[in-house]
Order: structure tokens, then sequence, then C-alpha cells
């Protein structure tokens, strides 16, 4: 029987390279994210390149009820989720504190924290009724180190790694691995959805240095989802070569 793999955030950079990778594995993969033409064009993708088969849902995260109702009315073939990876999220805005929009805050901590957490409660009755599963939380360098106008996003990030340390702590005796990978900085559409739309400031982002690709998370995340039953990754901070942490890149 084919294994199931469950991505939030699926549309684009980390979340969608994690769907192309398992999906070649041989995975059957249940895709969301919000912006349902992307999802439906990935589902078809894949389901022609690889003998496989897609669910994809479109919802957001932030939205506890539809979370919690899509969820939970799965249909019964897609119920037993091996792998959850919790990958939706972003970051909007980097102002200083005094300065940063409180909406930009509500929609990151909405989002990068509830909405990961409701999608996970979601989830794990699922894991609990198998007796194992693993949920793979992606969180950030900015998770371990904050840096100058990060304040909200770092937050978040900081709050993703406490919950990560939390569910592997209280899901112990259900058998459910929880994995942190922490990646740094790396080309997706992170940084125009940062920068809201503004190329040249996202550009820069990753000017002088070769950034960490989609590929190279996905290929983590089908590692740590292949190790052997008694083998868990608890936390993995990923740089590329050029970064040392959330204060040191060299250009
Ligand atoms: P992208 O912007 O390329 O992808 C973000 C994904 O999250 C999209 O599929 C988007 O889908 C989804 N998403 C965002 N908000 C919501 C929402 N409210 N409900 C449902 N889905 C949502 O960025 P990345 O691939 O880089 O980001 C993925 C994760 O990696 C994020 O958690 C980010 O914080 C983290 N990260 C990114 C790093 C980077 O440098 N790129 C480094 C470290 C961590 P849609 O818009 O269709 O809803
Ligand atoms: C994304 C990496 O350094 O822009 O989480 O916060 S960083």
């Amino acid at each position: 029987m084919k294994k199931i793999i469950l991505i939030t955030g699926a549309t684009s950079g980390f979340g969608k390279a994690i769907a192309y990778t398992f999906a070649a594995a041989g995975w059957n993969c249940i895709i969301t994210g919000r912006r349902k033409d992307r999802l439906d064009t990935i589902a078809s993708d894949l389901e022609a390149k690889y003998t496989i088969k897609v669910l994809s849902l479109a919802f957001d995260v932030q939205d506890r009820k539809t979370v919690t109702d899509t969820l939970s009315q799965l249909p019964a073939e897609w119920q037993a989720i091996d792998i959850l990876v919790n990958n939706a999220g972003l970051a909007l805005g980097r102002d200083s504190f005094e300065n940063a929009n409180l909406d930009d805050w509500d929609t990151m901590i909405d989002t990068n924290v509830k909405g990961l957490m409701y999608v996970t409660k979601a989830v794990i009755p699922f894991m609990i009724s198998k007796k194992k599963g693993h949920i793979i939380n992606i969180g950030s360098t900015a998770g371990k180190e904050v840096y100058k106008d990060g304040n909200a996003y770092c937050a978040s990030k900081h709050a993703v790694d406490a919950i990560s340390k939390a569910m592997r702590i209280d899901l112990l005796p259900h058998r459910i691995k929880v994995t942190a990978i922490h990646p740094g900085a790396a080309e997706t559409e992170f940084s125009i959805v940062r920068f809201k739309g503004d190329a040249s400031k996202a550009d820069a982002v990753y000017d002088g240095y070769q950034a960490l690709q989609p590929e190279d998370i996905a290929n983590i995340t089908l590692y740590a989802a292949t190790l052997p039953e008694h083998v868990c990754i608890n936390d993995l901070v990923v740089t590329c070569t050029s970064q040392a942490n959330s204060y040191y890149l060299h250009k």
C-alpha cells in the first residue's frame, strides 16, 4: 500500500518541491494551500508524471473551522496519513518594532503558529488510531536567533520550535515522531511575499551567494521521513554554505 503525505503550503516553494519529491518516490499526496488553481495544476501534473494519487484541498490554515471540518471529514482512503508536513507560512514586512504593521503581525502569528496547530490537531487522531505517524514542522533559522526587524516573524518561528518540542513530548506515547527542520535563506516566493510584490527588494535577498533551493529542503524532508521506524531526527538547522546563522551571511 502506498504511503500518504499531507503537505500544507504546497502551491509554491518548499511545499511544492516536497510534493514532487515524495510523488517521485511513490507517495500519495494530499496537497493544500489557498490558491486552488495552482493546486489543481500541480495535482494533474503529479498524477500524469507518477503512478500515484493526489487529493488537493484548498483552504486557509488561519480558518479554524474550515481546517477542522475539512480534515476531520477526509475520505476514508485518505485518513491513514503517514507524514504531515506543516510548511504553510510567511513573513510580512521587515520593519522595526515601532513601525511594524499590526495586521501583518496578526497574519504571521495566525498562519505560522495557530494554523500549524489547527492542522496538526485535526490530523493527530488519524495517527493515534494507527499508533504511528510523523509530523515534520518547517521552522526557520529565524526560530533560533532573533534578527533586527524580524520581530513577529522570528517570534512565530520560535513558537514553531517550542511547539515542536511540546508535540514531541506529548505525542511520545502514541509513537508519533516529530521533526523540526529550520532552513536558512532559501530562494522561493518567500521574499516576494514578505516585501509585498517588490521584486527588487526580494531579489536583493538572494544576490551575491548561492541560497538554498526548495529541492534541498525537499530531499532532506524525504530523508527524515524514510529513516527506520526506531530513528527520529528531532531538530535540524539547514543553511546554505554561505550562511552561518541568522546574523552571518557571507556574500
Ligand atoms: P512560499 O511563499 O514559496 O510558499 C509558502 C506556501 O505557504 C505557499 O504554498 C502558500 O500557499 C502557503 N500559505 C501561506 N499562507 C497560507 C495560509 N494562510 N493558508 C494556507 N497556506 C498558506 O515560501 P516558502 O516555500 O519559502 O515557505 C514555506 C515555509 O518555509 C514557511 O513556513 C516559511 O516561513 C518557511 N521558511 C522559508 C525560508 C526561506 O528563506 N524561503 C527559510 C526558512 C523557513 P497559498 O498562497 O496558495 O495559500
Ligand atoms: C526565512 C529565513 O532569515 O529570512 O525564515 O528569516 S529569514
